[in-house]
């Protein structure tokens, strides 16, 4: 029986692009979902958008010396425009500096105002003198009272998910200017969250959200547990939504305030393009509301956006906030600042039509139920023993078959043996199985289901051996032929929500995008036959392709580039040394020295043995520039010498002297040289 759906996706803050982290933890997830319940038959608002307010917007246009506006332009365009090539079928994606969102989210404060929902209070804030501001969210750090996090946020703390006010803070530190932050009063409004414990104790723990995910409820009810405290919904702050009430001035919504109510107004602006009425989506009872987010987002899914709705009165209340936990990479945690990440615009260009690669991998493997790591070679094992070896070679095997013995006509099925109708049978059975496992928002399992059905199909073929029995037994093999299309008209329907460019390849090989043979989920579960015999085919081509070492490899020295290039540009300055005298500067003798010889140092990676004419003499210097330099590179080159330091023994050989080096921002070293020749035993001074 159809029914009304309103799927929600986080909406991405548009300080960068969308890394595999998100598409895990969310919108691979939420997109399987609202496919699934479209196949279903029922009616489905997914919805997402660009979080374009919030402090990580303004600090990253600080750093890159533009205007919020110009950040937000920039990523919200990037995301949108790589959601849409990764197949995530939002039906609307909209963003939060939209016109639209500004006015829902300024009327939903001012019904709450008017009903007196919010406590006005002046408190003692955060306040950084220098910076001449106040520090809310991320504009200050600290130690998380909590789980003792050194980098939680003023607002919350993403290692243990807990909202916090700035002044929760242990040895809070301004993030604009490093100073320790004053306190300076200010006042703002207050959602009184200890006022709604009781409405959010029955609806969550008395109302046994069984059914949510034991990670998400666990949270839920520790907070609830530890007692809920007012949570302030403006901030003293210039980029947002104006606080729309007398004394709002200079004053703007909390950025997870005025979020979640995105998802309101992206609906409103998408039911107005389709001439539907967006109240059902968000106030008749029988729809249902599912959030798809992070663990880091379930206090604001969960308890602050709740509240606001259950206090504004007029709104449905979420029926599942299915949160899925972190991706790691490669053994660290994703991280945007250190540019630890894969990001979805460059792997749609790295491995262009390998959108389902990707789906498939992060589904197979996705963190559910406890952080999980992402490697690009369980990423190759994926695409190489599973999506070519057996859903691949299942579906190449069937359509060559067809168009070899018979022209790519589905054959007229005899007599079915019982190994057939155990096979049909299972085939009706999957999409319950699937179903069921996406039901209970277990991708990973029902991903694993659906390449059961291709593994069921591969032993099929494997046991009856079609292409020995063409010899002998006619009858039998179209038998056979006709039960193997049965199977691969199955996969094309129920790979749909998990692999949708491989399920529209597989259509349009099977030759069934016309509404005349085009199977519904349903039709597995009723129809006896999915694809007719006297059906035409077409002549296929390979839905997937091996991914070698090497493609994997490159991946691999591509993160390890952005890493190094990561440490190098965001390497701290070191502090200045302590002062020394003119008298202890004029001990140093450094000369200009020019390389003479040049061989590397056995059995060593960093080390060449140098012969040096210093202008005084002739002799060997050790240095540790074999990683930035062959031999042939420096010999010939004039470079700085520090002439008077004491001889060491470096593995053996006794070096006399210090060639002056610096390091590139690619972490390269690179001599420190006069930019023109000059004799050798010049002195440097
Ligand atoms: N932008 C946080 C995040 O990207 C926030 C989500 C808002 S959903 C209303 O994780
Ligand atoms: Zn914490």
């Amino acid at each position: 029986m159809s029914k009304r759906y309103t799927i929600t996706a986080a909406l991405p803050y548009t300080n960068g692009p969308i890394h595999i982290g998100h598409l895990a933890g969310v919108y691979v997830p939420a997109d399987i979902y609202a496919r699934y319940k479209r196949l279903t038959g029922n009616d489905v608002a997914f919805i997402c958008g660009s979080d374009e307010h919030g402090v990580p917007i303004t600090i990253k246009a600080k750093k890159e010396g533009v205007t919020p506006q110009d950040i937000v332009d920039k990523y919200h365009a990037i995301i949108k425009k790589s959601f849409e090539d990764f197949g995530i079928t939002f039906d609307n994606y909209s963003r939060t500096s939209a016109k639209i969102h500004h006015d829902t989210a300024s009327e939903f404060f001012k019904t709450l105002y008017d009903k007196h929902e919010f406590v006005e209070e002046v408190t003692e804030q955060l306040y950084d003198e220098e910076a001449n501001q106040f520090l809310a969210d991320r504009f200050v750090t600290g130690t998380c009272p909590k789980c003792s996090n050194e980098e939680a946020y003023g607002d919350q703390c993403e290692n243990c998910g807990s909202s916090l006010n700035a002044t929760d803070l242990i040895n809070p530190k301004s993030a604009i200017t490093g100073n320790v932050p004053t306190l300076k009063e200010t006042k703002h409004w207050f959602l009184p969250l200890n006022k709604h414990e009781n409405f959010l104790r029955e609806w969550i723990l008395k109302g046994h959200k069984k059914d949510w995910k034991p990670n998400v409820y666990g949270q839920v009810k520790s907070w609830i547990d530890d007692g809920l405290r007012p949570r302030a919904v403006t901030r003293d702050l210039d980029w947002g939504i104006p606080v729309p009430v007398p004394g709002g001035e200079g004053k703007v919504l909390y950025v997870w305030f005025d979020a979640p109510i995105g998802y309101i107004s992206a609906t409103k602006e998408w039911a107005a393009s389709e001439g539907k009425d967006w109240e059902p989506y968000w106030k008749d009872e029988n729809t249902k509301l599912v959030h798809f987010i992070g663990k880091d987002n379930i206090v604001f899914h969960c308890i602050i956006f709740p509240a606001m709705l259950k206090a504004e009165g007029s709104y449905i209340l979420p029926d599942n906030v299915p949160a899925n936990e972190f991706l790691n990479l490669e053994g660290n945690k994703l991280s945007t600042s250190k540019n630890w990440a894969v990001w979805l615009p460059d792997y749609l260009e790295d491995f262009p039509n390998q959108q389902d690669v990707l789906r498939y991998a992060l589904t197979a493997n996705a963190p559910e139920s406890k952080d999980n790591d992402f490697t690009w070679k369980d990423f190759q094992a994926r695409n190489n023993n599973e999506l070519v070896a057996i859903f691949g070679n299942f579906i190449n095997r069937v359509v060559v078959l067809t168009n070899k013995y018979y022209d790519g006509i589905v054959p007229e099925a005899s007599e079915f043996s019982e190994v057939d109708n155990e096979t049909l049978a299972a085939v009706k059975a999957y999409p319950s199985v699937i179903e069921s496992s996406i039901e209970r928002y277990r991708f990973r399992e029902a991903s694993q289901e659906l390449m059961n059905l291709a593994r069921l199909g591969n032993k099929y073929l494997a046991d009856e051996e079609p292409w020995k029995l063409i010899k002998t037994d006619e009858a039998r093999t179209k038998t056979i032929m006709f039960v193997a299309l049965q199977i691969a008209s199955a996969l094309a329907t129920l790979s749909e929500p998990f692999l949708p460019f491989t399920s529209n390849k597989l259509k349009s090989i099977l030759n069934v995008t016309s509404s005349a043979v085009e199977m519904s989920w349903s039709d597995i579960l009723t129809k006896d036959i999915l694809i007719p015999s006297g059906h035409q085919i077409g002549k296929g081509e390979l839905l997937f392709s091996k991914i070698e070492d090497k493609t994997i490899q490159e991946q691999l020295d591509k993160l390890e580039a952005s890493k190094k290039a990561n440490e190098v540009a965001n390497k701290e300055v070191e502090p200045q040394k302590d002062i020394i005298t003119f008298d202890d500067f004029t001990k140093l003798d450094m000369r200009v020295g020019t390389i003479l010889e040049a061989e590397k140092m056995p059995k060593t990676k960093k080390l060449l043995i140098l012969k040096v004419d210093t202008g005084i003499d002739t002799r060997t210097i050790v240095s540790g520039i074999a990683e930035s330099f062959t031999p042939e590179e420096v010999i010939g080159k004039q470079v700085t010498v520090l002439v008077n330091l004491a001889p060491r023994a470096l593995r053996g050989v006794e070096s006399e002297g210090m060639i002056l080096m610096t390091e590139t921002s690619e972490g390269k070293l690179v001599f420190v040289n006069p930019d023109t020749t000059v004799n050798s035993g010049l002195s440097i001074s």
